[in-house]
């Protein structure tokens, strides 16, 4: 697979992106900065970055309870994200929303969703939209192992897949809803075995090597612009923080954990990216830095940023 050398790197900045994001997060959250809950997406950054690689600004994403990384990896700006994080009316949501209601229809972004499964029928909806409108515009829905044990994913997988929907569903295998474990809610070893029940292709892939799901979500995408369907990637991966913020994780193990940590998506394509000579240690630390420095920015346009006034309670409720 040939990838233009400013795409890989574009990628790795945006893996580096989220995580700089994310750690900021925890570091603001913990200071008590940010109201309401935070579910992180560290250490499940490849699946994001490689799925939205293959879109174009006019396709669309549905997103989750985690979706940080879904929706900067569609183009979401890290400050107005903050800003919504924090409250603050300068941020997506005008500070109405918070972390799982970060929307922006001008890029494709259909919202994160706090409510598990959601996301799938809003997802075949956009597709069925497209379709209609006569566009080869496709929709990415990413969700959780737990979503795929939902009645929301048989209807909804069932009906893209009866007609043949430009959707691509992007399940985030990372072995837990919560504290449980997928081993223990489901049968299946391989998640995109479920594609099968519903006549569309599966296909399993490892989670933390971007280029492979590049690969995959982008042969998926191809299918669904050329008006053949839906397909099911599972992205098997981790996370490493807690379900939330504050969550004492009782339920994984120290064994588990570190050799996840060993795992971990970015340093991995750093070193890859290295070895390929696409990048020195030099540029890949400058990126690192660069992160940091919009990051440190988002955090101060969300300081800076006013609340929103009581009386706007009410406004943009409805679109
Ligand atoms: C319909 C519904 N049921 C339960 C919940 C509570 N809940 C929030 S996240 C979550 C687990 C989701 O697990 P998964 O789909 O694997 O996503 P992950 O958190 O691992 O990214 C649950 C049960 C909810 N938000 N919505
Ligand atoms: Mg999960």
């Amino acid at each position: 697979m040939a990838i233009e050398k400013e795409k890989l790197i574009d990628m790795y900045r945006l893996m580096v992106r989220i995580r700089t994001f994310e750690e900021r997060v925890v570091k603001e959250f913990a200071a008590g900065n940010i109201p309401g809950a935070a579910h992180l997406y560290a250490g499940e950054e490849a699946v994001a970055t490689g799925a939205c690689a293959n879109l174009r600004p006019d396709d669309y994403i549905t997103s989750t309870h985690r979706g940080h990384g879904h929706l900067i990896a569609k183009g979401g700006k890290t400050d107005r994200m903050m800003a919504e994080l924090y409250g603050k009316k300068t941020g997506y949501n005008k500070g109405k929303g918070g972390s799982m209601h970060i929307a922006d229809m001008e890029i494709g972004i259909l919202g994160a969703n706090a409510i598990v499964g959601a996301n799938i029928p809003i997802a075949g909806g956009a597709a069925l939209s497209a379709r209609m409108r006569g566009t080869d515009q496709v929709a990415i829905c990413f969700i959780g192992d737990g979503a795929t044990n939902t009645g929301r994913f048989h209807e909804g997988v069932n009906l893209a897949a009866c007609w043949d929907l430009p959707v691509v569903y992007v399940v985030e295998n990372n072995m837990y809803a919560e504290s449980t474990s997928i081993a223990s809610a489901c049968k299946l070893v391989n998640l995109s075995d479920r594609a099968s029940a519903y006549g569309i292709p599966g296909k399993t892939v490892e989670g933390n090597d971007v280029l492979a799901v590049y690969e995959a979500v982008g042969e998926a995408v191809a299918r669904a612009r050329k008006g053949q369907g839906p397909t099911l990637i599972e992205c098997k991966t981790y996370r490493h923080r807690g379900h939330f913020e504050g969550d004492p994780q009782t339920y994984k193990t120290k064994g588990e954990i570190d050799s996840w940590l060993k795992k971990d998506p970015i340093p991995r394509f750093r070193e890859q990216l290295i070895e390929m000579g696409v990048l020195t240690e030099e540029d890949a630390d400058k990126i690192n830095q660069e992160m940091n420095q919009e990051i440190e920015k988002a955090v101060k346009f969300a300081e800076e940023s006013p609340l929103p006034a009581p009386e706007e309670a009410l406004e943009n409720v409805y679109a």
